[in-house]
């Protein structure tokens, strides 16, 4: 593939509600989204950080800068760049996962668009369509809670993971358990507590949960293994698996039993096929994760998660959860609980030029 640019754009799009986690409250989902310019046709890719490094330490000015000062460059630098190179090039770069994937995810839609094959196939999807579960944010007070948990419940998703954080635990899981009895139900806790909690934690154990997802700070591998070992409920990891070696030492020191693998996270959707297949080889359940994606890292999700070694179901929900209008034609709809596999090149998905521009607040084009 003979990359000519790169073209980038923030944009800001509002959200149907504000969304809350451990770490703070977004209203507005800022984003990147990456076109790749070659003489075969564009590609299209999402850098998922957030406006703020709150979730990790990458945020969208920083993959803004770093894109276009070292990343674009040394892509433009390689005469033609084949997707399974992408990362071994900014492989130099330490860190900014989240630029490396949008990059990577651009130059990977325009190489499959140029074959005629849907990423599914390529990544190794064996399904068309992957069960939908929601995460719910927190709410003012846990009978809020509950009622927006029955809409989504309604609309028919078939997993609920709710946010918490200290204080705002017990009584929200308790609320959820009461109202909806055996529904597959998980918690997340975006890094919120330290050991120092491990009764709180243990308490959770009554509730028969899915799992708890990163409890402990992102680097607190040993003691996620500690935690582990004093739990019922299985640790699961997301801020924590930075890579296949992250996933694979958490493995080895037993510091989670089940692993969220986002491609932004990681540094894109090739290293993120790796520790499914770590994990697969090792009998690790794994989910795919969200970032509030747009249409566009949306359905490469949806694609993701249709790998065999996704058994359960995964933060993949409809573009409407988030979005009143998407930048994409089709946005992912739920269908009987689940969210269906794009079948068409690429992405498969189209993008919708004018809310594209609607939304774009900043762009640029970095080019040869
Ligand atoms: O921890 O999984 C997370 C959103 C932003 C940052 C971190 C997380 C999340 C979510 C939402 O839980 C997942 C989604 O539906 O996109
Ligand atoms: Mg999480």
């Amino acid at each position: 593939l003979t990359l000519d640019g790169v073209e980038l754009r923030v944009l800001h799009i509002p959200l149907v509600a504000p969304f809350t986690t451990s770490f703070g409250t977004e209203s507005v989902r800022e984003v990147i989204i990456v076109r790749a310019l070659t003489p075969d046709g564009d590609g299209w890719g999402e850098i998922v950080t957030s406006a703020a490094p709150l979730y990790s330490s990458e945020y969208t000015q920083g993959a803004w800068d770093v894109a276009q000062r070292f990343l674009i460059p040394a892509l433009l630098d390689a005469h033609t760049v084949a997707p399974e190179q992408v990362a071994g090039i900014l492989e130099p770069f330490v860190g900014h996962r989240m630029a490396k994937a949008g990059l990577e995810l651009a130059v990977l839609d325009a190489a499959l668009c140029a074959q005629g094959r849907p990423l599914g196939q390529y990544l190794g999807a064996t399904v068309d369509r992957v069960p939908s579960g929601v995460s719910v944010g927190i709410q003012r007070d846990p009978q809020a809670l509950v009622d927006t948990v029955a809409a989504y419940l309604d609309e028919g998703y078939v997993r609920i993971k709710i946010k918490i954080k200290p204080g705002r635990d017990i009584a929200e899981t308790a609320a959820v358990r009461d109202a909806f009895g055996t529904i597959p139900l998980q918690v997340d806790a975006n890094s919120a507590y330290t050991l120092a909690d491990i009764d709180t934690l243990a308490e959770l154990d009554r509730f028969d949960l899915l799992l708890i997802e990163q409890p402990l700070a992102e680097d607190d591998i040993v003691d996620h293994a500690t935690l582990a070992g004093r739990l019922r409920t299985p640790i699961c990891l997301d801020e924590s698996i930075t890579s296949q070696k992250a996933a694979a030492d958490a493995l080895a020191l037993g510091a989670a039993s089940i692993i969220n693998i986002k491609a932004g996270r990681v540094g894109g959707y090739l290293e993120a096929v790796r520790i499914h297949d770590l994990c697969r080889d090792a009998a690790i359940p794994v989910w795919c994760g969200g970032m509030l994606e747009t249409g566009l890292g949306r359905a490469a999700n949806a694609a993701l998660a249709a790998l065999p070694g996704f058994t359960l179901p995964g933060d993949v929900s409809a573009s409407n959860r988030f979005y009143a209008r998407d930048i994409v034609t089709e946005p992912a709809e739920l269908v009987d609980g689940h969210i269906a596999v794009p079948t068409g090149p690429g992405l498969g998905v189209e993008v919708d030029p004018v809310a594209l521009d609607d939304f774009t607040v900043e762009r640029v084009v970095v080019r040869r």
